[in-house]
């Protein structure tokens, strides 16, 4: 597993840029105009709960980076479980895991997925590159429609596999941009589309966090039986607010996040 952490976050933003070219752009856009670093408020992965590679065979690897647990959040329409992690260095950028509850889809789901991770190498959940070492099994086309008529989370996770799903900007960071809704107008002008389900922005100062994010770029993926163009990652932008304590809120919103989720589908 990695000892540095810089190294695994860079790995894993190279990897996120290939299939998302609009992050490169949007955090040109960014920085250009404000002359400095963008700081990653966050990233999310995705994976399947079944014990090979459920959401602590992630963790571990932040773990193993002095990472702590956060909070847990459950989205039962999704049939999803997530839980972030933060690190007593605040600079590091806090980690959102979810896995899918392979349990509570339909049979032919369950045994797609099962099928899927059957093969795997198990011991590829250790390597140093499992979290962006994208997908360890085939899958044709209409395998990947079929997840997709019942889960566009599972469809996601068998068509990229282990991933970064999406980087966040912190807001808080940015010199010349101080709101989401300003962000959001600026990706609207240069022809970006934002996520509007729920609203464009997510969240409430009251909630401590307000997020917006793209909608996923499209990139090829190479199914065993032919090359299609399906939606791949987004950009997020996140805005933290002061506790009572005065330190920034440093959780997540679940019925946010519930919404966020739906930045990977096809519409
Ligand atoms: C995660 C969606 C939730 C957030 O910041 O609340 C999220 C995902 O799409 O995998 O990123
Ligand atoms: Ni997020």
């Amino acid at each position: 597993m990695h000892t540095d952490r810089d190294t695994l976050f860079s790995r894993l933003w190279d990897n996120y840029c290939e299939v998302t070219p609009s992050a490169e752009d949007i955090h040109r856009l960014l920085d250009d105009t404000q002359g400095g670093e963008i700081v990653n408020d966050h990233i999310a992965l995705r994976t399947f709960n079944l014990e090979k590679v459920n959401l602590d065979k992630l963790a571990a690897h932040f773990l193993a980076l002095g990472y702590q647990e956060g909070g847990d959040y459950h989205f039962e329409a999704k049939k999803l479980f997530a839980r972030h992690y933060e690190h007593p260095d605040p600079s590091a950028p806090k980690v959102f895991i979810s896995e899918l509850l392979v349990e509570q889809c339909s049979e032919p789901v369950q045994a797609i997925i099962h099928q899927l991770i059957s093969q795997m190498d198990p011991a590829a959940v250790t390597a140093d590159n499992f979290l962006y070492s994208g997908r360890h099994w085939d899958i044709d086309y209409p395998t990947y429609q079929t997840l997709l008529e019942e889960s566009e989370y599972a469809a996601w996770v068998a068509a990229w596999g282990f991933r970064a799903n999406h980087f966040t900007v912190s807001v808080n960071a940015l010199s010349r941009f101080r709101t989401v809704a300003e962000i959001n107008q600026v990706l609207k002008d240069n022809g970006y589309r934002v996520n509007s389900s729920g609203g464009e922005i997510k969240g409430s100062p009251e909630e401590l966090l307000e997020q917006s994010s793209t909608m996923a770029d499209r990139a090829d993926v190479q199914f065993s039986d032919q090359t299609v163009a399906i939606p791949s990652c987004f950009y997020e932008f996140a805005l933290r607010y002061p506790k009572p304590d005065g330190q920034l809120y440093s959780g997540f919103v679940a019925a946010s996040a519930d919404k966020i989720f739906e930045s990977t589908d096809s519409c």
